[in-house]
């Protein structure tokens, strides 16, 4: 059984990225063959500087790696380093409909949130149907904001495989864990790298603080009682028990508890938790030479099988080889 999943470099990774997503790789790493790539052509549609796409790039790897990734058990690899990715998601904008990408809510979220959009932010969901297809996964680890491009996918294997008649591409399901299926950020809103409402999980003590303290909270005066479901509990959730989560809940219920309290117990949750992954992190930092060898081992073993599913795709298609 494979899964398969990517992230994009396209800013520091956060609490969203890894409890949505990352956490379930590693969880998956001794179950499934898996397969999980740095999506750097899909950064691109963020139109980054290169030197700062290259920077991410080399974060997301590290970030990959010290969260517990194993190299031994899952192919790590760069989207560009297996080029086919690209081929493919141009086959398959043939045979995607218009009003398919039109009706894509991340798309729509991203317009209404007031980010221009380019012609690859429209067809983001062809190429990830691409990364997909590309590897025949049973499972597509993610969370909840990628359900609708994971039902566009299989949307698309199907329409593809009717056209040429033939079985060609397996139809993927999505995994999504449902308690952290939408991790909120610090407004309350889906947290999100270009939304500006991350908390980090690398970086410095004094930068994750700062961004512990912006979550957003009521005005509500410190000895009145609060509303205990608010965005820091919802965070909290994440590091702790279903009774410690219970204990804070008690104590904005009773009041002469101030939000800004409530903040440091979370920052001192936060830091138990990532401290050892951030250590790692440093280490990893200290050997690149490692780090750039898993991705040449990665790349090559990810482009043997897409150049295997590229030659059924073309001649599937009609595309002469003649070299
Ligand atoms: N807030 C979140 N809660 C749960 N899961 C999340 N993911 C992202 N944000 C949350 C999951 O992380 C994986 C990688 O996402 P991505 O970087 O490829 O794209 P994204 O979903 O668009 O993530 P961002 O942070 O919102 O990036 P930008 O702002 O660049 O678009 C996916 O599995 C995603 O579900």
């Amino acid at each position: 059984m494979r899964s398969l999943s990517g992230i994009q470099p396209s800013g520091i990774l956060h609490i969203g990225n890894y409890f949505g997503a990352i956490k379930q790789f590693v969880e998956l790493q001794d179950e499934y063959e898996g397969f999980y790539f740095l999506a750097n052509y899909h950064a691109l549609t963020s139109s980054p500087k290169g030197e700062d796409l290259k920077a991410n790039t080399i974060g997301v790897i590290l970030d990959y790696l010290a969260l517990g990734l194993n190299p031994e058990k899952s192919t790590l690899f760069l989207q560009s380093d297996v080029p086919e990715h690209a081929e493919l998601s141009w086959i398959l904008s043939n045979i995607a409909p218009m009003g398919l990408l039109e009706r894509a809510h991340s798309y729509k979220d991203k317009v209404a949130k007031g980010i221009k959009p380019n012609v690859g932010l429209f067809t983001y969901p062809i190429l990830m149907a691409a990364d997909i297809l590309m590897y025949s996964p049973d499972i597509v680890p993610v969370g909840k904001d990628q359900k609708q491009h994971l039902e566009m996918t299989r949307d698309i294997a199907t329409k593809f495989n009717e056209t040429y008649g033939k079985e060609v591409f397996k139809l993927p399901k999505e995994k999504i864990v449902e308690n952290v299926a939408t991790v909120p950020g610090t407004d309350g809103d889906k947290m999100s790298k270009s939304y500006g409402n991350v908390i980090n999980m690398f970086g410095s003590k004094k930068a994750l603080k700062k961004q512990i303290m912006s979550i957003v909270t009521d005005s509500t005066p410190l000895e009145e009682p609060k509303d205990p479901d608010n965005n820091i509990t919802k965070l909290y959730a994440l590091f702790a028990t279903e009774m410690e989560v219970e204990a804070l809940k008690e104590k904005f219920r009773a009041g002469n508890f101030g939000y800004g309290h409530a903040k440091n117990e979370l920052f001192d949750k936060f830091m138990d938790y990532f401290s050892p992954f951030q250590k790692k992190r440093e280490e990893l930092e200290n050997n690149m030479d490692y780090v750039y060898g898993i991705l040449r081992e990665g790349a090559n073993k990810a482009r043997n099988i897409a150049t295997e599913k590229m030659d059924e795709v073309r001649d599937v298609v009609g595309l002469l080889k003649k070299n």
